[in-house]
């Protein structure tokens, strides 16, 4: 296979919250999965996410903590990092629209996009009714209002989505609209906006859209993407949106109309940006210039993917899209060299709930107390074990649950029973019995060349789930390989042969290792702290990270590192005490 161009976002997490494991499960581990083998591949790849700074979020969470929203962003860009971090999960650059390393850029290009889009004639701008708190004395835009969603009922409906049903709201619609600054009812006050003609993109945006539903040039998008984009626009077409708001903090609006003062983008205006404002960046960093950014965003070569979370779909698949189709001058979909580039693929998310014993699956909450941290987790596990579960679970078609006990059960049965034993009784049999050698090959038998097919077969297998953004199977296929070195290492018996047959016995224990040399590469994705245990303990370096060594023969003699444990037991025990 040549080599292929990829640019892969991660949705950008609010910088006013530490990370959970439903944010993992959702844009974050497949992405790194993904890229990490995408590389092995030998792809050219970038890997971009940071935080999103701007918006209500951060100035609602600054002001509950009594911190300015500078402070408190920094302070939350840096806790993420740090749980990225020890998870293994490696971004190219980690920015943050408003952290001082990245602002300049990205209001400068955030800027420009609004311009662009505004000279092209896609902004009507006219002045609304808005909601307005008199004690505070101030608009309430986005999460500054709640009230109930006119469309699914629930009472989880923010000024400008829903999170019950994801549905994008206007917030002079939400029925029994409450500020959340002061708990009072908001009056409707007259306020200029510039709303985006996502209308008049309405035709392109669908037609692109309809051709991600077909499997061509190898891309099916998942469902409930087409569903929630696609579907919707079918069903009730786009409507213009209102891309400024009525506040201090965030990008102000680049216009010299008097009318545009004091007022900053919508932060789904900018946000998506910072995918591209913090590429720029790492462009610069690296060397690339200015425009170094262009190779992955204006290229017609480079596939870009978002990972995302379910509720962000309708920003990465319509709105964002609409904004780069009206940056451009050409009206192709497919975008000229030089033009904002559209998604190869959007691959969403849904939830992960969590489940208590005993009591109903709940989402994931701050408030409630229910939220598996990252951090915290970090301080007692390994970050193997939560990347195998959370892929285990992945909510890939619909939401899924963590439970503690199945975590627990899947690390001790699972990881460790299938993958680290298969690997711990193979290295003990070469050490204790082969000089810690690889022994000969033999005359092999028949079931011998079929667990080395089984390594081949497996090894292509994983990387076909892999290359259509099927995780869950992947890792599945990958232990599948481990549990048949197992069926393997049973059935041909070297603890027996050794006392009876040294040749049978070497031969046996020469496919164990071939077998885990395979393992070692194709795991490196899912658990890459582990591969690297294993690369350890096979004395091989950083090459056989590369995918098309993962069958490539462990030569006989080849001296073999310590043996290490790879998987911790984890007592049911020593997580009730906590
Ligand atoms: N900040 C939304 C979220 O965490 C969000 C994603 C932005 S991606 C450009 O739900
Ligand atoms: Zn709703």
């Amino acid at each position: 296979m040549s080599n292929r161009q990829f640019l892969v976002t991660s949705g950008l997490p609010y910088s006013n919250n530490r990370l959970h494991v439903g944010h993992i499960a959702g844009a974050y581990l497949p992405a790194d999965i993904y890229v990490r083998y995408l590389r092995a591949r030998g792809d050219n790849v970038r890997f971009i996410c940071g935080s999103d700074d701007n918006g209500v979020a951060a100035l609602k969470s600054a002001r509950e903590e009594g911190i300015s929203v500078e402070e408190l962003t920094a302070k939350y860009n840096a806790s993420q990092q740090e749980s990225f971090k020890g998870l293994g999960i490696e971004f190219d650059i980690y920015g943050g629209t408003h952290q001082p390393e990245f602002v300049k850029t990205h209001e400068r290009l955030s800027q420009a996009f609004f311009q662009t889009i505004h000279d092209k004639g896609y902004f009507t701008k006219r002045a609304t009714d808005q909601l307005y708190d008199t004690e505070a004395h101030q608009f309430l835009p986005d999460r500054f209002v709640k009230g109930t969603c006119p469309s699914c009922k629930s009472d989880k409906a923010n000024g400008d989505q829903c999170e019950n049903c994801g549905r994008e709201l206007d917030q002079v619609n939400l029925i029994d609209p409450i500020s959340t600054l002061t708990g009072t009812t908001p009056i409707l006050r007259e306020t200029t906006h510039w709303f985006f003609r996502l209308d008049q993109l309405q035709e392109q945006i669908a037609n692109w859209l309809r051709g991600k539903k077909e499997d061509k040039d190898g891309v099916k998008w998942r469902n409930v993407v087409i569903n929630q984009s696609l579907g919707r626009i079918e069903a009730e077409g786009l409507k213009e949106r209102a891309m400024t708001r009525d506040m201090g903090w965030g990008v102000p609006v680049p216009l010299k109309d008097p009318d545009a003062a004091g007022k900053v983008l919508y932060v789904w205006f900018d946000a998506p940006i910072g995918y591209i404002s913090f590429t720029a960046e790492l462009c610069q960093r690296l060397g690339e210039g200015e425009n170094g950014y262009k190779h992955w965003w204006c290229n017609p070569d480079c596939k870009i993917v978002n990972f995302i979370g379910e509720d962000n779909i309708v920003f990465h698949a319509i709105t964002f899209p609409a904004m780069m189709l009206a940056s451009r001058d050409s009206a192709n979909v497919q975008g000229e060299s030089g033009e904002f580039q559209l998604p190869h693929n959007v691959v969403a998310n849904a939830y992960v709930n969590f489940k208590m014993p005993g009591k109903e699956e709940e989402k994931m909450s701050k408030s409630r107390g229910t939220a598996v941290w990252i951090e915290d987790y970090l301080k007692d596990y390994d970050p193997d074990p939560l990347r195998y579960y959370l892929t285990a679970i992945a909510p890939e078609q619909q939401r899924s649950a963590f439970e503690f006990d199945d975590f627990i059960t899947r690390n001790n049965g699972e990881l460790l029973a299938a993958l680290g034993n298969f690997v711990n009784r193979t290295m003990t049999f070469a050490h204790k019995y082969f000089d810690g050698k690889v022994p000969p090959v033999g005359n092999r038998e028949q079931i011998d060349l079929d667990q080395i097919q089984a390594c081949k077969d497996i090894a292509k297998r994983t990387a076909n789930a892999l290359e259509d953004y099927r995780f869950k199977s992947a890792q599945e296929e990958m232990m599948s390989l481990a549990r048949a070195g197992n069926v393997y290492f049973d059935i041909t018996k070297p603890f027996q042969t050794r006392k009876t047959d040294m040749e049978a016995c070497g031969r046996a224990v020469n496919v164990c290792l071939q077998t885990v040399r395979t393992l070692t590469t194709i795991m490196a994705p899912f658990l890459p702290h582990i591969a690297s245990k294993c690369r350890d303990m096979l004395s091989l370096d950083e090459s056989s990270k590369a995918w098309d060594t993962a069958c490539n023969a462990l030569p006989v003699e080849h001296d073999l590192g310590e043996a290490e444990y790879l998987v911790r037991k984890i007592d049911v025990l020593e997580t009730d005490a906590k």
